[in-house]
């Protein structure tokens, strides 16, 4: 439990969230944000500017978790803001087409090359669910591959941790996910590149997929090794199995092309969210034209949505990437993001703290482990309860990270040497009490 807050007053957030308790599950509208992981209770927020955060009752935080990941512009950017103000009163919904939806797919097409066509959603969820979907139907067969430590969203066959003997039908993750679906999901440990091998050569036939994030960011933030992507792609390639990257996170992030930029790899389908969004609410899948030919209308393989492409997200998501696609952009948030990295490990070997620290352009996570996290089991053997103590001493010197030791935390734009040197000063001030 957080010690007494250091002068910070959560009167209101502890009143509000009384009331949500009696109101919707766990007081909140997704899991992560109650706090479970780091124990007391959450904050709860009342707007925010760039890269602050201001709660409920007065107190200001630098935001590392930016919504998740999509606000790498930093909160309510002016250009981002005036556009919604203007589209907004032009409507808000049509369901039919626009000339938004047009602008969007064609800087999402010239940013992923892999992609021929792409659909709009509303959700990572969605996109990566649809994905799965068309390539089932693409290949004709049934099981997906996924990686212990990755989420890909709560479709039900998502939702499934390796079975016995891992390489063969996984198990639910949750109740209400039937046993026969579990059953067409195999888990395989990250970075494993002879598990993969085993798994492909021996069931190619049975399987449609394997999706991947290809910087893992929901296990912390663990990096792909030793030609692991090379050979995904490779192996994939050989049995005629689709690759879909999950990219709902790393997309726009650890470059502007994603992780298929950064590290030079050309899956067949493509799955974004988030920064595509700009802070509300899209996804996106898209890829190789004999995969998105199969999509309805055009093809049989069905996908639909009230809200997808509406005007507002698109608007939202269009200005992000203009101003992103502007020159510089990435260089900027590339020296913020080391000067955090180098400031947070100096911290820890000041402090004697023996920490590994990871970091995929703007995304990134410090475990407190000695050992290399390579995977889910070494991230598992991190220190949850000391990152639950660090956590806690952050939120107090109004640092606000992730409340969890296996989510990634993120930088924008808007993050300034004096909120870099901020938190690298309230962290050795934390890491020293642990
Ligand atoms: P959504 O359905 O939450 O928009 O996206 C699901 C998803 C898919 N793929 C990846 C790689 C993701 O990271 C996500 C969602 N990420 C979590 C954060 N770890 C969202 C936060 C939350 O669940 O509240």
């Amino acid at each position: 439990m957080a010690r007494k807050p250091l002068g910070r007053k959560f009167t209101f957030s502890r009143l509000l969230y009384r009331q949500a308790l009696g109101l919707m599950p766990g007081g909140v509208n997704s899991p992560v944000r109650a706090f479970k992981a780091v124990g007391g209770r959450p904050i709860f927020i009342k707007e925010a500017r760039g890269s602050k955060l201001y709660d409920v009752d007065g107190n200001a935080y630098i935001d590392y978790v930016l919504s998740w990941g999509p606000l790498i512009l930093g909160h309510a950017h002016p250009r981002v803001v005036r556009a919604l103000q203007e589209a907004v009163q032009r409507g808000t919904s049509y369901g039919a087409p626009t000339a938004l939806e047009v602008r969007l797919a064609r800087l999402v097409l010239e940013a992923y090359p892999s992609m021929a066509k792409v659909r709009m959603v509303n959700s990572g969820t969605e996109a990566t669910m649809s994905a799965i979907r068309l390539a089932r139907a693409f290949t004709g067969r049934d099981r997906v591959v996924k990686f212990e430590g990755c989420y890909h969203g709560h479709a039900d066959s998502m939702l499934v941790r390796a079975g016995s003997g891992a390489a063969t039908f996984g198990v639910p993750d949750s109740p209400g996910v039937p046993r026969s679906v579990a059953r067409d999901t195999i888990t395989l440990p990250f970075n494993d590149q002879e598990a993969l091998k085993r798994v492909l050569k021996k069931q190619w036939r049975q399987i449609a997929c394997v999706i991947v994030e290809p910087v893992a960011g929901n296990m912390g933030c663990v990096l792909p090794r030793g030609g692991f992507l090379k050979t995904l792609r490779s192996l994939t390639k050989r049995y005629g199995v689709v690759l879909i990257f999950d990219e709902v996170m790393t997309g726009f992030r650890v470059a502007y092309g994603g992780a298929q930029e950064r590290y030079g790899i050309r899956p067949d389908l493509t799955c974004l969210g988030k920064v595509i969004g700009g802070g509300l609410p899209v996804g996106a899948y898209g890829g190789r034209a004999e995969l998105m030919s199969l999509v309805a209308p055009e093809g049989p393989v069905y996908q639909a949505g009230t809200l997808s492409g509406n005007p507002l997200a698109m608007t939202a998501g269009i200005e992000t990437l203009r101003q992103l696609r502007r020159k510089g952009t990435y260089e900027a948030l590339q020296e913020r993001a080391r000067a955090l990295e180098e400031g947070l490990r100096d911290a820890a070997r000041r402090a004697r703290v023996p920490v590994r620290l990871y970091r995929a352009g703007t995304m990134f996570c410090m475990y407190f482990t000695e050992e290399e996290v390579v995977d889910f089991a070494t991230a598992k053997r991190a220190d949850a309860k000391r990152f639950a103590r660090f956590f806690h001493g952050m939120l107090q010197r109004g640092v606000n990270l992730a409340p969890s030791q296996f989510e990634a935390g993120f930088l924008s734009l808007a993050h300034t040497k004096w909120d870099i040197q901020k938190t690298v000063s309230a962290a050795y001030d934390v890491l020293r009490t642990l």
